[in-house]
């Protein structure tokens, strides 16, 4: 699977219809949605990165587009104790990132020195809420997860506000 949304981001370019940023947040921009599994077109903009979180038992990847991304991994928190910070990651247009939950936590966001990002992102299964943790106490936050846009289409009520 890697390899395969790897050539994809370092050939492709049909995935700009999708991309489409808010100055908000970062966006989940759904491409696809079956039982087993979910596509989707990330857009990070200068300064947005995700919350802390995990990926709900599923399989996750992601495949970078244009810019350059950083991964933050974190431990799973023991409780009311801060999070630990584990590797620091970048990815550069073509290159696969893949979690889950077995592997920790993780944060994402553009890399220094890349105003912004775009990403592709394949998860297996999909999944409608995660869990988002306070770096500082381990706290968890149930979150529900939405879309931007939906093939191409920003929804009238942008779900962005719902992304972790
Ligand atoms: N998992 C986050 C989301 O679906 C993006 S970080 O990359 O896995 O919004
Ligand atoms: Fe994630």
């Amino acid at each position: 699977m890697a390899e395969l949304l790897g050539e994809y981001a370092r050939r492709e370019t049909d995935w700009r219809e999708f991309a489409l940023f808010s100055p908000h947040h970062y966006t989940r921009n759904l491409v696809e949605r079956v039982p087993s599994f979910e596509l989707m077109i990330l857009c990070w903009g200068p300064g947005q990165e995700s919350a802390i979180h995990n990926h709900e038992g599923q399989d996750c990847w992601m495949a970078v587009l244009s810019g350059v991304i950083e991964e933050v991994r974190y431990a799973w928190p023991s409780d009311c104790a801060p999070i630990q910070q584990g590797s620091a990651t970048t990815f550069v247009q073509g290159q696969v990132a893949f979690i889950r939950d077995e592997m920790g936590l993780h944060l994402v966001r553009p890399a220094a020195g890349s105003p912004s990002g775009i990403t592709l992102h394949l998860y297996a299964s999909p999944y409608d809420e995660c869990n988002c943790y306070c770096p500082s106490t381990g706290q968890v936050t149930r979150k529900k997860l939405g879309h931007h846009s939906v093939r191409g289409r920003i929804l009238t009520e942008s779900a962005d506000r719902f992304a972790p």
